[in-house]
């Protein structure tokens, strides 16, 4: 279909426009758009829907079937490991992880779905699950936002339909509210966290326990975001006009007004983070995307759902000031709420998506369409929508969760629009997700859209919204066995009935108003630094009032300390006791990395401690002289052979030696393990690794040893496997394993680190599969579905045989794509992710990888605004959809090395600025 490319948007913001530029192409995008939106596209076929809304239920099949046999109870699927999501039995990775209560999250976030996409037996089955299996009693602390939206909205949402197909009289007779008095016990649960003087509730709360118990571990807590505050009104309203009990309403309401009271007054914006108790903004920054989205969102449709008309004015005042301050079309910027017509970052996250998809709601078709195109354009850069990208469309944040806000836009938009160029739009998604997210289990999050990485994690939402939308989008209305319009979305895609708006309306009177005048203003905490997030390798405490020497001057004078930084070595116990001696002290952190710390008051004598000053700093400037010499970014190990065919991805960490996989083409070959595992002797089984790509843990000696033992037996490239149990490069930061300090050139073969969790997959396939085939790359290869019959039998695959003489011109590194120096390609290095002093010298990677998800929960206060500076953000950069798209066919197409270092060193860059940045 034409409808697609007809949209005529190729390069809305020129990519290399400097920052006075971007209004300018703003209006010229305002043109396109619409001239655009009155050509309409080609007209969609009944059978062209009818084949797309058939591949979403079958992909909603794979995702909930997968869940359903390899997951359940547990909350999510994790689709790489094919096994279930239980807290507390994976490692933590923050905030996210309060999403997850034990209380089976993808089931209960599932089940409207299942009645949307017709699966009626399912659901009846589903709740008949959730009733018997699913307790909300657990000892577990649970964001009170997530629980909301997700765990009491999809009941509400299950016993909407559940009543309505019982009306029906087919399915359901035997129901009888039960999901509804679920939903009331979760209702009172949660209930304590509102427990404050402003009214505005807690971020988190123990299912079991409450708030302030001891056993709570929960109740310390000052700051929420604004969406976690004001995301409540819609579930919590349906619930007390559902079962009568007004408590519900009374409480999501006064959070409201109090929200509404605090706004600030000239600019009628209001910030991201509150302080719960003293209503003081904590940050200051105002967007429409992470934690501010839905509590817009809220007050528009408490309007729709509970004919208040005071929340229709106070949307109506929210997004006069939105249009005027944050709104440059087709940009959403955010910006400061006392200084308004300042920018606050440079970049938009992934969240704000929704936004259009809002606007059509409110009526504002035109601003809807081209924010959603301009949000399309960084989709076909990148596939999917990075958790945070700039203003010309570079990652910002590589991440994608699989979040569904551009496929709700898209669906309101062809709802209003009738515009066929939308389903091109939604037909576009299907083909990205099913190439490059799904997995044999399920469908993976993308962890860095620009090398094509999975991670472990398929989030509830995914089945709660992203299948309902593009199922709906492709669906006429005899395709759902009820009516749509008669209900309301919730912003977790959960379906209220419309009629609740004439049930209970006494409560809507009740308005609970909050005397804000009498909350004395604290002084406002410092925004929380971005850097924050970064685990510093080097500790270095100074204990100098101990100590009688000026340090200075010592430096000065040149004093060489007894062990040179370059000299140690972490296993050598002659340097652990100088290093005794001198007060430092090695600790040994869980992800395999080691922390030195000092403490002169430790050391021997004064000279020691000296010594120990000077040691420390030796090794920081040699850790930072590592980082400028090389960051490189990361790789991807691609596993390719059945039952795989490439759909899974592990992200690597590059090594600072052997085969740079960013100049060559990718390394291709079966794997298999060396005997010793270490690989730090003479390998005693090289036919078995001759031609292939050899297994290696970590540990007991240098990286480049490693290398050069296994490339003496003839492998073709090496995997290294950290040999820390547990470590995952969904918790720990990446990093780039380090020579050794003399000359690596001998080493001509590619080395890639993977952290335990990943090697595992592998190990795993190997166990299970025995042949197991991979390819390493600095970004994962596109695969054709019809090519994987024809991949297992090609002679190409033969390769693997080869002999170790022909391993440097056979592992596939023809076509020098890039010709640039290392020096030129190198990234910044960053000051705060230091070097290892473990055995295999490490040094951390990439800022982006060691950014948590921020915008993933709203509760994260890791959204820092910056200020960069545009001139050097916008780089040189010729993207052409094609030369910028992950879309390389195996082997055969010159990937686009410019643009992916581009998009890394503005991310360092980026991150740089952050740490400057103060709001
Ligand atoms: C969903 O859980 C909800 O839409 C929420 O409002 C924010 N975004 C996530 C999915 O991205």
């Amino acid at each position: 279909m034409s409808g697609a490319g007809s949209r005529g948007c190729g390069s809305p913001v020129p990519q290399r426009a400097p920052w006075s530029l971007v209004a300018a192409t703003a209006a010229f995008y305002l043109v396109s758009a619409t001239s655009v939106w009155t050509a309409g596209a080609e007209p969609m076929s009944r059978e062209e829907k009818q084949k797309l809304g058939n591949q979403v239920l079958e992909m909603f099949d794979h995702a909930y079937g997968n869940y359903m046999e390899h997951a359940y109870p547990a909350d999510e699927l994790m689709p790489l490991t094919c096994r279930g999501r239980v807290r507390g039995q994976e490692p933590s990775r923050g905030d996210v992880d309060d999403a997850l209560g034990k209380f089976s999250l993808t089931l209960i976030d599932s089940l409207d779905t299942l009645v949307v996409l017709n699966k009626t037996k399912e659901f009846e089955d589903a709740v008949r699950k959730v009733l018997r299996d699913v307790n909300l009693d657990n000892d577990v602390v649970v964001s009170v936002f997530e629980t909301n939206i997700r765990v009491l909205g999809g009941l509400l949402g299950g016993h909407s339909l559940a009543i309505m197909l019982k009306e029906k009289g087919e399915y359901m007779q035997w129901y009888n509210d039960e999901l509804l008095q679920m939903a009331k016990q979760l209702g009172y649960k949660l209930l304590p966290a509102f427990n404050t003087t402003s009214g505005l509730p807690y971020p988190r709360i123990n299912l079991k326990f409450g708030i302030r118990k001891p056993e709570a571990r929960t109740g310390t807590e000052t700051d929420t975001c604004t969406a976690c505050a004001g995301t409540l009104i819609l579930e919590f309203a349906a619930l007390s006009r559902f079962t009568g009990a007004t408590i519900f309403e009374e409480y999501a309401r006064k959070a409201l007004d109090f929200l509404w009271e605090k706004r600030q007054r000239s600019s009628n914006l209001v910030g991201v983070t509150i302080n719960i108790h003293t209503g003081d903004w904590v940050r200051k920054d105002s967007g429409v995307g992470a934690g501010i989205d839905s509590y817009y969102e809220y007050l528009l449709k408490a309007y729709v759902l509970l004919g208040d008309d005071s929340f229709l004015e106070r949307f109506n005042t929210h997004y006069d000031a939105i249009m005027r301050y944050i709104s440059q079309p087709p940009l959403l910027l955010d910006v400061h709420i006392h200084k308004p017509m300042l920018n606050a970052r440079t970049w938009m996250d992934a969240l704000l998506a929704f936004f259009p998809g809002l606007q059509v709601l409110k009526g504002d078709i035109r601003p809807a369409i081209e924010t959603h195109e301009m949000l399309y354009q960084v989709i076909k850069k990148h596939n999917f929508l990075p958790e945070a990208f700039t203003t010309d469309f570079r990652v910002h944040w590589a991440q994608h969760p699989l979040r569904p806000e551009f496929a709700e836009s898209t669906y309101f938009l062809y709802k209003a629009t009738g515009d066929p160029y939308y389903l091109e739009v939604g037909k576009t998604l299907i083909e990205n997700l099913n190439k490059y997210a799904r997995v044999p289990c399920g469908f993976a999050a993308m962890k860095d859209v620009r090398t094509g990485s999975h991670e472990d994690r398929m989030d509830s939402f995914f089945l709660a919204e992203m299948f309902k939308y593009l199922y709906l989008l492709f669906a006429d209305k005899e395709d759902i066995i009820f009516d749509i319009e008669d209900y309301i979305f919730t912003t977790e895609a959960h379906l209220l009935p419309l009629w609740l708006s004439t049930t209970n309306q006494s409560i809507s009177k009740k308005n609970t108003k909050i005397l804000v005048s009498s909350y004395s203003s604290f002084t406002s905490s410092k925004t929380s630094n971005f850097a924050s997030n970064i685990i510093f390798i080097w500790h270095v405490f100074f204990s100098l009032p101990v100590i009688t020497f000026s340090r200075e001057e010592s430096f000065r004078s040149g004093a060489k300390p007894p062990l040179r930084a370059r000299d140690f070595m972490a296993t050598n116990p002659e340097h652990l006791e100088i290093l005794k001696k001198m007060g430092v002290s090695l600790i040994h952190l869980k992800d395999g990395r080691v922390q030195l710390v000092q403490h002169a008051i430790q050391a021997a004598s004064s000279i020691d401690a000296e010594d120990g000053l000077r040691f420390m700093q030796e090794m920081i400037e040699l850790s930072s002289q590592q980082q400028k010499e090389q960051q490189l970014p990361p790789r991807a190990v691609q596993i390719v052979s059945h039952p795989f065919f490439g759909r899974v991805v592990l992200t690597a960490g590059p090594a600072q030696f052997g085969l740079d996989l960013s100049k060559h083409k990718e390394t291709r070959g079966f794997v298999a393990s060396s005997k010793p595992y270490n690989g730090c002797s003479e390998l005693t089984n090289p036919e078995a690794v001759m031609g292939k790509i050899a297994l290696i843990q970590r540990g007991q000696c240098m990286f480049a040893e490693k290398a050069r033992n296994i490339q003496n037996a003839g492998a073709i490239g090496g995997i290294v496997i950290d040999d820390n149990e547990g470590s995952s490069s969904d918790t720990a930061p990446l990093f780039q394993m380090a020579g050794d300090g003399k000359d690596t050139d001998d080493i001509k073969i590619p080395m890639l680190f993977l952290f335990s969790k990943e090697g595992s997959i592998i190990l795993d396939a190997i166990r299970e599969y025995e042949e197991v085939e991979v390819l390493l790359s600095d970004k994962a290869k596109d695969r054709d579905p019809e090519m994987e019959n024809e991949e297992q039998s090609s002679p190409e695959n033969d390769s693997q045989n080869q002999s170790a003489e022909q391993v440097s011109s056979s592992s596939q590194e023809v076509d020098l794509v890039d010709q640039e120096s290392s020096e030129e390609n190198s990234l910044n290095s960053h000051p705060e992710s230091l070097s290892s002093a473990d055995m295999d010298k490490a040094v951390s990677i990439s800022p982006s990888e060691q950014t948590s998800n921020p915008t993933e929960n709203h509760e994260t206060t890791n959204l820092n605004g910056e200020c960069t500076d545009l001139d050097n953000q916008l780089q040189e950069q010729s993207e052409t959809e094609e030369d910028s798209s992950p879309n390389v066919s195996w082997g055969k197409k010159v990937r686009p090395i410019d643009s992916i270092l581009a998009d890394w060193n503005e991310d360092i860059e980026a991150f740089e600025m952050m740490e400057k940045d103060e709001l």
